[in-house]
């Protein structure tokens, strides 16, 4: 694909500090299948894939990639890879069934065996203790509406950082609490499917909470010298028209402050509770939170994959809605009825998002300006695209993955990071969304972010063309030119 003229994000050959970090990330639901093995407890994910109609084709996360028992296997491709570090998270449900109570020895046990695998291998361990697979029990009693899951995350957070808080290098509390809050409780396109405005903004509160009460207990129990952080999907506003400004103050406080202010400033943006004051009072907020929520980072982990267009509605012409995510009924985007969200142009991937590098740059220049000691990481970048599947007997699968439009997407991102760093940016690293093809939650297994293929009927890993070239990126920390096959 060609992005517009002037636009050059083909930065082949440009190398990457020495120390700077080039990995891969997943997340255990998407993942790990063996949803009902070793004492695992259901989540809001299970019950969600479960229900018709929510999930595309009817897809569950029961087997997904079967990671749970091919974990060497993986583990070794990893180091095949060459990956310097890799972003996993754990499965709450796992560690404890219902939410509360003790540890299940067992699902400790199976992030133990992949701390340990990932260590003697050479790799990173860069652990998510949330990626969006609350327990059902705990939903059922309110999920992030209520306080009391915040508490019990805290509980949590202390019961896996007594067991791997040893070997962990980089301690996530949440994964995007955007998408968990707005997605969730707010549009309904993710578990729990709830389409309630008010619930969507409690649940950034406590999403908030947690994070904190997490960070003061993983402190509180983890004995090596490692880093703390969060992953946000911070957003790239695109404003159009009379008041974009207006628009894009809106969506950024509703989608990059609310979270960033109080994790980073101990406070919530005043003009986020008075856009949002007809849909609640927030009286969920108590006391003594904001400073609960802030806590020191050591890094803040920052997914990106496009940009998002907004202009205020002029009242009249049809609504526009586009902003690139499945219409599930409810609006993500609470209080903000004003605006109007556009489709951005071209080129896309196969979620229909936008492909617009220089977004990563701003977004990393402008947080690094807003933030100036806070190291920052790119946790996620990616895209799903059709990839071509061809018999090629030279491969060690008997089957070849062409994807240059991959390469292409990843090139031009990290040629953004590339630039980001030029600016002084201090950015540690780029892990690629994601190692494998993988359940993508409301669309099932129908896109695929993977650099290694699944084949779903064998389950067989086949690596794209886009992991030759990103291994030849983590042994050289220099971007490589042309697609490798084509050479
Ligand atoms: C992120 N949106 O999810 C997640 O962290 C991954 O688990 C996921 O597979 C990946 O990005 C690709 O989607 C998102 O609707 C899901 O804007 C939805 C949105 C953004 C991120």
């Amino acid at each position: 694909f060609d992005l517009a003229p002037g636009d050059d994000y083909r930065g082949t050959g440009l190398r990457f500090p020495d120390n700077f970090v080039l990995g891969s990330a997943t997340a255990s639901y998407q993942i790990e299948g063996a949803a009902r093995e070793d004492g695992r407890g259901p989540s809001i994910w299970d019950t969600f894939s479960h229900t018709p109609g929510r999930v595309w084709n009817g897809d569950t996360g029961d087997v997904a990639d079967d990671h749970y028992h091919r974990l060497d296997e993986d583990l070794d491709l990893m180091a095949d890879l060459g990956l310097h570090a890799y972003r996993f998270s754990i499965a709450w449900p796992r560690i404890q069934p219902t939410g509360t109570g003790p540890a299940n020895q067992a699902g400790l046990d199976f992030y133990s065996r992949l701390v340990d695998g990932l260590l003697v291998r050479g790799i990173r361990p860069i652990a998510t203790l949330y990626h969006w697979d609350l327990p059902q029990a705990l939903e059922d009693a309110g999920g992030w509406t209520n306080r009391a899951t915040s508490e019990a995350f805290g509980d949590y957070a202390a019961i896996v950082g007594a067991a791997l808080g040893d070997r962990v290098a980089t301690w996530t509390t949440l994964n995007e609490p955007w998408c968990s809050a707005y997605l969730g409780y707010g549009s309904g396109a993710h578990a729990p499917g709830r389409t309630e405005p008010a619930s969507a903004l409690a649940a950034v509160h406590h999403l908030n909470l947690a994070h904190g009460l997490g960070l003061q207990a993983l402190r509180s129990v983890v004995t090596a010298q490692t880093e703390y952080s969060v992953t946000l999907n911070l957003h790239v506003f695109r404003g159009f028209g009379d008041g974009a400004e207006e628009a894009v103050r809106q969506t950024d406080g509703l989608a990059n402050r609310v979270f960033l202010q109080p994790m980073l400033e101990g406070s919530y943006p005043a003009d986020v509770l008075a856009d949002t004051a007809s849909v609640t009072d927030w009286s969920f907020v108590r006391d003594g939170d904001a400073r609960t929520i802030c806590q020191p980072l050591d890094v803040l982990g920052v997914n990106y994959y496009s940009t998002t267009g907004v202009r205020l509605w002029d009242g009249v012409s049809p609504r526009q809605t586009d902003d690139g995510h499945k219409d599930a009924g409810g609006s993500p985007w609470p209080g903000a009825d004003r605006v109007e969200f556009l489709r951005m142009p071209g080129p896309y991937t196969a979620m229909g998002w936008n492909i617009e590098p220089a977004g990563l740059e701003e977004l990393l220049v402008s947080v690094s300006r807003r933030y100036p000691s806070l190291p920052l990481m790119v946790t996620e970048n990616g895209a799903a695209f059709d990839d071509e599947v061809v018999e090629d007997p030279t491969r060690p699968t008997g089957v070849a993955v062409h994807d240059d439009d991959r390469i292409d997407y990843l090139r031009r991102h990290l040629t953004a990071c590339h630039r980001a760093l030029e600016r002084g940016v201090d950015l540690r690293g780029y892990l690629v969304w994601s190692l494998l093809d993988n359940f993508e939650w409301g669309y099932g297994y129908s896109r695929r972010f993977g650099i290694v293929r699944v084949d779903y009927d064998t389950l067989e890993r086949i690596p794209k063309d886009s992991a030759r070239w990103f291994a030849e990126l983590a042994r050289t920390s220099r971007i490589p030119a042309e697609p490798l096959h084509a050479r």
